[in-house]
Order: C-alpha cells, then sequence, then structure tokens
C-alpha cells in the first residue's frame, strides 16, 4: 500500500532533461486550464496547499514533480485549452509535453482530469487523440462530481460513451469526497504495477 500522505514536492521543470535524479515510475496529471489538477493533488496528499491552486486559469506553467512515499512520481502538467495575452499556451503545452514523453521510459500512465461541469470541446477529444496515440495508458477523472447535478453526470457519461472510454477507465472525483478519492489511489495502484 502507497502511503499518499506521505508526500513531498520535488521541483518544477520545463524539460524532461531536469527531472529530479534516481527517477522513479511517474503519473502525469493533465487536464484544461482550471480542471482541478493541482486540487486533487492535494485532496490525494491529504495537504492543503501542496501544490498551488488558483481560481484564475492558467496558473501552472511548469512540470511539477511530488514524490509520494518514495514510491512514485505525480507530475503536475501545465493545463491547456487557454491562451493569455497573445501567450498561446496550447503551443507550450503540446511542446513541453511531447519533450517529456520522448524517451520517458518512466511515464507509466496519465490522469486525463476534465471539470465535469464544463461542456467537453474539442481540446479534449484532441487530448483522448493524443494519448492514445502515444500509447500511454490514461484513466479520465471527471472532476468537481460535488457539483454535478443528474443530468451532468449523464451527460459526461454519454461523452465518455462518444469516445469509446470503457466505464472502468473513467471516474467521477470530488476533492472532498473520501471514497471517491480513495478510487482514485486505488487506480493510480493499479497502473504502477
Ligand atoms: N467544488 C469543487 N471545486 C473544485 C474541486 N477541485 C478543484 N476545484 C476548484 O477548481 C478551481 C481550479 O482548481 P486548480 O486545482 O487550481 O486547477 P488546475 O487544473 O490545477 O488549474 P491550472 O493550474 O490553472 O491549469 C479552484 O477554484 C478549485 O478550488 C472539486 O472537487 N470540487
Ligand atoms: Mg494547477
Amino acid at each position: 500500500m502507497i502511503n499518499f500522505n506521505k508526500a513531498s514536492f520535488l521541483k518544477s521543470t520545463t524539460t524532461l532533461k531536469d527531472a529530479p535524479k534516481g527517477r522513479k515510475k511517474e503519473i502525469l496529471i493533465v487536464g484544461r486550464s482550471n480542471a482541478g489538477k493541482s486540487s486533487l493533488i492535494n485532496a490525494l496528499t491529504g495537504r492543503k496547499n501542496l501544490a498551488y491552486t488558483s481560481s484564475k486559469p492558467g496558473h501552472t506553467r511548469l512540470l511539477n514533480y511530488y514524490d509520494i512515499d518514495d514510491q512514485f512520481y505525480l507530475v503536475d502538467a501545465p493545463g491547456y485549452g487557454y491562451a493569455k495575452g497573445g501567450i498561446d499556451l496550447d503551443k507550450l503545452f503540446y511542446t513541453m509535453m511531447d519533450a517529456y514523453l520522448e524517451d520517458n521510459l518512466y511515464l507509466k500512465a496519465a490522469l486525463l482530469l476534465m471539470d465535469g461541469r464544463r461542456e467537453f470541446n474539442e481540446s479534449d477529444d484532441e487530448m483522448i487523440e493524443y494519448f492514445s496515440s502515444h500509447k500511454i495508458p490514461f484513466v479520465i477523472i471527471l472532476t468537481k462530481a460535488d457539483k454535478l447535478n443528474q443530468k451532468e453526470k449523464s451527460s459526461a457519461m454519454k461523452y465518455m460513451k462518444d469516445c469509446e472510454i470503457p466505464i472502468e477507465d473513467y471516474l467521477f472525483v470530488s476533492v472532498n469526497d473520501e471514497r471517491l478519492l480513495n478510487k482514485v489511489k486505488a487506480k493510480i495502484e493499479a497502473l504502477l504495477k
């Protein structure tokens, strides 16, 4: 069993070249800006401010490495689908991701976070396609489940079906629901095997 509460921030990088020494298996966390990536890291580790969260989108601009129980690294990636002040974050995102994925033997899987309340769009489709084509195992996390009514849940499930994501490959999650968080932890442990 992995103790998720034994977590520490290691470093921020822009490229794989600067990845922490003594590499470990990695689980990458990606999703549109504001999807709840940093919040999920805090919730999984039972810490308030391990990862910096913000109501303003586009906060995380680097790859942030977190060591979990000396067993693996959680890697928080910048959000995509957000352009600000003329900077095309998507271009930065894909450049960074391509560099990160290249020859990364340590990456075991990705958690693709999607805000369950928002309309899914082509940038979400693009991410699903991106991981599929790079042959990276991924699980979709539908975040902010506490804010979802039944109709919104159903439409999220329909979108999963349309994207041919099997039911065991997606999860509804809320940062304040221990039961759902435990499901994510179990999923991560399975993906690391
Ligand atoms: N109600 C609710 N709000 C959440 C949940 N998870 C995250 N949020 C809120 O969503 C907002 C964005 O969360 P972040 O964790 O900063 O999102 P992010 O994906 O890291 O965003 P970037 O770093 O900008 O890409 C914050 O205001 C969080 O409080 C959840 O499970 N329920
Ligand atoms: Mg963030």
